[in-house]
């Protein structure tokens, strides 16, 4: 990121030299220290970068925007004014006065303003809150940033800036765990559960990598070998289980998906075994199963 920044920096300043040099080939009147003051007075601010703190806020739940704004014109800008657009299914809320003053301007945006920013400038991280009021789960809402034009501001194409949040529905994810007795990967009539407890499955739990996504949850096995988990979507999941080690992994994804084994990887860390399935994407309404073949260690 800071070196698409950079490079962006970088040829902004080339092209204004360029233009510079432009201005003093074109009049002899001119001196390169008139040309560079002439370059002054063109501010060009833009939205840099927008994010939001969480991936996949729910119903009901407050996140932040965050919003950089940067100078990357050669003279100081005024006074900055952007307009936040709040788009349907989320509304406003009382925003923060740090660094930025905001205002909720109406049902469907807040302005804020910043002092002056000098050439090359960077704004304190504008943080706008919303809530999710509406929403459908499962879809993106896009949030826009707009930088009021300065008046000598000569490119005005990057005083725009979205970021979409995935709001965040419901999905089941569920699985059986087996004792598969031919090693052969696949759970067979008469091959039986294993159930939870110190002797069987000490848990199941939902993974997640992504730190700025809201989701996870845990299971117990029941005796018949089946757990279920219904979590949060819009981000990626792994299934990790933790047995006793008297159990090893069987093959995985061995034939028929609906009677294979889905974990992929194992590891014997005594007095337990760690399994886990490859990592999906969750998205609401989804169903997920994860099944588990395990053999006698050997
Ligand atoms: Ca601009
Ligand atoms: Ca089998
Ligand atoms: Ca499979």
């Amino acid at each position: 990121m800071r070196q698409i920044s950079l490079s962006r920096s970088i040829r902004r300043t080339f092209s204004t030299t360029l233009s510079a040099l432009a201005l003093v080939g074109a009049s002899a009147a001119l001196t390169p220290a008139d040309a560079v003051a002439a370059g002054k007075l063109q501010p060009d601010l833009a939205v840099d970068l927008m994010m939001t703190d969480v991936l996949n806020p729910a119903e009901g739940e407050t996140f932040n925007a965050q919003i950089d704004v940067r100078n990357y014109g050669t003279g100081e800008s005024s006074p900055i004014t952007v307009t936040v657009a709040v788009p349907e299914g989320l509304r406003t809320t009382t925003p923060y006065d740090f660094g930025w003053t905001c205002a909720v301007a109406s049902a469907t945006s807040y302005t804020c303003s910043y002092p002056a920013l000098a050439a090359g400038g960077r704004a304190e991280r504008l943080h706008v809150p919303f809530v999710v009021a509406g929403a459908v789960p499962g879809t993106a809402v896009p949030i826009t940033t707009t930088i009021a034009p300065e008046r000598r501001e000569a490119n005005t194409g990057n005083n725009t800036g979205s970021v979409t949040v995935a709001i965040s529905g419901t999905c089941v994810i569920r699985g059986t765990v087996w004792h598969d007795l031919d090693r052969d990967g696949q759970r067979e009539e008469g091959e039986p559960a294993v159930a939870g407890g110190p002797d069987g499955v000490l848990y199941v739990r939902l993974g997640v990598r992504q730190g700025q996504a809201t989701g996870g949850g845990s299971a117990v096995v029941n005796p018949d070998g089946t757990w279920s988990i219904t979590a949060r979507t819009e981000l990626l999941y792994q299934v990790w289980m933790e047995t006793s080690n008297a159990y090893s992994l069987t093959a995985s994804d061995a034939g028929d998906d609906a009677t294979d084994s889905d974990m992929v990887t194992s590891y014997q860390y005594d007095p337990t075994l760690l399994v886990s399935g490859s990592e999906f994407h969750a998205v609401h309404g989804g169903e997920y199963v994860v099944d588990a073949g395990l053999v006698t260690r050997s």
